[in-house]
């Protein structure tokens, strides 16, 4: 028996699948005292196991710099939030609930706009009109004809990268391009299969260009009550900017008088959809917090 670091690259039935920094491939299971923890080990965390052969127990999870809570995975450096310019059609407020977790996660985001064939008039100057000037690039792409990656493979070179967005948006379909000897499973938007088009059912990190690439199952829609995010201010970034300038500290920027974050919404310098955005995840938090204290 031996000792061995690395990094949980997948996880199967009870199974947690282990690059180790020694090359090795672990399949692992955990020791009964962490269960116990109930520590939650996601993809991408980095592990002390104790190895017998290519099979191991883990018996420590080591820090982790941070953990996305969807798609669940730890120490990213970006995530790429993909989205169809149609079919499905992409919802600002799905849009903003992603960015907003990997906001108050302390994660680097940008956004996808994939099938820009199907794309209306307007619609990618709008997103880079709203989501350029705050800091996410906006990368308008064609995955199914390998259109526009060049910028994407950049920032993935070296990094861990996870591709998280809606079902159907085109993760696969992307990744399979970056990595020709990728073959991910992509599907077709059917409602003949039952079981709807989650093509993907878990994430999984796949070596790439000195780092990995994260492919992860798709969503219909962020239930933010299974996630931790504290308050929704912390999941944008031009509001945490001006909370400063609020009259009264603790400003929800909803009902108050002299709120700067309404003062900029109304000069046009906040996009109305991310205020709208806003409104809507705070909403939310606030109901699973009464929800909360009921049970
Ligand atoms: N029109 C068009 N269709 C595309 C494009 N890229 C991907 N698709 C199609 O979109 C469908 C869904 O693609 P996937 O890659 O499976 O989507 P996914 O995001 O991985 O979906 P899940 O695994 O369910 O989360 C497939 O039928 C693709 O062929 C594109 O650039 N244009
Ligand atoms: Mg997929
Ligand atoms: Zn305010």
């Amino acid at each position: 028996m031996s000792t061995a670091t690395g990094r949980i690259i997948k996880t199967y039935n009870g199974y947690y699948y282990v690059a180790g920094d020694d090359g090795q491939l672990y399949t692992c299971k955990v020791k009964g005292r962490m269960k116990q923890k109930r520590f939650i080990m996601a993809a991408g965390d980095r592990v002390e196991l104790e190895a017998r052969g290519t099979e191991g127990m883990i018996r420590e999870v080591l820090s982790r710099k941070n953990l996305l809570q969807r798609p669940l995975v730890a120490n990213l450096d970006c995530l790429m939030a993909v989205f169809a310019c149609g079919d499905p059609d992409p919802s600002f407020l799905l849009v903003d609930k992603l960015l907003a977790l990997a906001e108050a996660a302390g994660i680097p985001a940008a956004l996808v706009l994939n099938k820009k064939d199907l794309a209306p008039e307007g619609l990618v100057a709008q997103f880079q009109s709203i989501y350029e000037p705050l800091g996410y690039p906006v990368f308008p792409i064609q995955a199914r004809e390998g259109l526009g990656l060049e910028p994407i493979l950049e920032q993935v070179r070296g990094n861990t990268v996870a591709f998280g967005g809606p079902s159907g948006a085109g993760k696969s379909t992307l990744l399979n391009h970056l990595d020709p000897s990728l073959t991910l499973k992509t599907g077709h938007v059917s409602s003949k299969i039952g079981r709807g088009r989650h093509t993907t059912r878990f994430a999984e990190l796949l070596p790439f260009a000195g780092g990995y690439i994260v492919d992860t199952p798709g969503f219909g829609n962020i239930d933010l009550s299974e996630l931790q995010m504290e308050n929704a201010a912390a999941g944008f970034r031009e509001i945490q900017q001006r909370e400063n300038g609020c009259r009264f500290t603790g400003c929800t920027h909803t009902h108050e008088p002299d709120c700067e974050v309404k003062a900029a919404v109304a000069r046009g310098e906040i996009a109305s959809s991310r205020y709208a955005s806003y409104c809507t995840i705070r909403q939310e938090l606030a109901e699973q917090k009464k929800r909360g204290k009921k049970s």
